[in-house]
């Protein structure tokens, strides 16, 4: 029986991999951090299938600690400060999370564990201010955020240790993924989660930053099954996780209220900017400069066929079956 021990376990992404590899036969170990109110309802489902130690990746000893004690098959740093952002306003925390987080795992392999495999999650966040269109595994990073730049300095250590130490470490570039386990303050949840609050007479209206940004977005248990058929490979080698598909929000936001019957119309720009409904005339969009970004992506769109072309990954949802599976969810909350 293999050992995965998963930090960022009760993460989106870590419920749904630590469902994975207990549905594949391994032994789950999981990282979280002690907080003040409860923090498992991902993976309080699990509870007495996958063992769980108190621990933060910015605390080297216990890391160490992690490594020496449960001699894991693979690790999974799926831990981060995952808000972009919130890394404008906590950029040091952002980087100890992030950055500082992977190099004490690595660190940590190398000294105590070195048969031990390594995932790194990495993100599109990474291309930023994109230098070319589609991104792949050979497009330059441009990041724009202490959350990218963070990130950028976890991929190359990853490479860094590969070649220097021979360790089994490799880098997903995931671009956004999403699903009713989501963060409630990514744009996605809080559009799902905001309009069955409206429907609920909870909230009036949405506030929202920049609409017309545009994402690539996919679902988490697709990409999930990207990071474990990364850390099946032969070799370890980096990919890009995407759909090859990209809406903006203001997109996302009309697909969302159109599941809920509501024809959203938009009027002005930037700042002034309101949607609202097309029969009722109520505002249910809103513009609030507060959620822009110094920096903001415009645009990221993934070229994932390396990964489809060598392990072959197929994403299984497309962005409609996104927004209906976080919309029900939503809805029945
Ligand atoms: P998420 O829901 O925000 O999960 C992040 C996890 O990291 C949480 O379990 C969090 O625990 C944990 N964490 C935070 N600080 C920590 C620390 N100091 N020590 C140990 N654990 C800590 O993010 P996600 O969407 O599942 O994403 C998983 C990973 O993929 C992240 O690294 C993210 O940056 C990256 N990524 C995500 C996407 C995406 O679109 N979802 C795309 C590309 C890359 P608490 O509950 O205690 O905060
Ligand atoms: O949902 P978001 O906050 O996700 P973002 O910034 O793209 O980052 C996510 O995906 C990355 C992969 O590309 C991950 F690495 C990262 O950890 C995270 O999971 O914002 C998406 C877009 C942005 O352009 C933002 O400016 O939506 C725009 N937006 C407009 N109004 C908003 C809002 N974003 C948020 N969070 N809240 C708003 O009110």
């Amino acid at each position: 029986m293999k050992t995965a021990l998963i930090y960022g376990i009760n993460g989106q992404d870590g419920s749904y991999l630590a469902e994975l590899l207990l549905a594949k036969g391994y032994f789950v170990h999981g990282i979280i951090r002690k907080a003040s109110t409860f923090n498992t309802q991902r993976i309080d489902h699990l509870r007495g299938k996958i063992q769980l130690h108190y621990g933060d990746v910015t605390d080297a000893l216990s890391v160490v600690n992690s490594i020496i004690q449960i001699k894991p098959d693979e690790v999974y740093n799926l831990s981060a400060q995952s808000q972009v952002k919130v890394s404008f306003e906590l950029p040091n925390l952002t980087a100890q999370v992030d950055a500082i987080g992977c190099l004490n795992l690595l660190e940590a392999i190398r000294l105590y564990h070195k048969d031990c495999k390594f995932y790194q999650a990495g993100s599109s966040e990474m291309f930023g201010k994109v230098l070319e269109n589609p991104q792949k595994e050979t497009t330059p990073f441009n990041p724009q955020s202490p959350y990218a730049i963070s990130k950028v300095f976890a991929h190359q250590l990853v490479v860094n240790y590969r070649e220097a130490y021979g360790l089994f470490a490799v880098n997903g570039i995931l671009f956004n993924h999403e699903s009713p386990r989501r963060g409630e303050t990514f744009v996605t949840r809080k559009i799902t989660k905001g309009i069955a609050e409206i429907l609920k007479e909870k909230l009036t209206h949405l506030t929202l930053g920049n609409l017309n940004a545009m994402r690539d977005w996919g679902h988490s248990k697709d990409y999930v099954n990207a990071i474990y058929l990364m850390m099946q490979n032969t070799k370890p080698v980096d990919y890009v996780v995407a759909t090859g598909q990209m809406i903006s929000v203001k997109e996302f936001l009309i697909k969302a209220f159109k599941y809920v019957n509501i024809d959203l119309e938009f009027m002005n720009t930037g700042i002034n900017e309101v949607g609202f409904d097309d029969v009722t005339l109520k505002t249910l969009v809103k513009i609030n400069a507060k959620y822009y970004r110094p920096t903001e992506v415009d645009l990221l769109l993934g070229d994932s066929s390396k990964i489809r072309k060598e392990l072959g990954w197929l994403p299984t949802y497309g962005i409609d079956d996104i927004i209906n599976e976080m919309m029900e969810f939503d809805l029945n909350e």
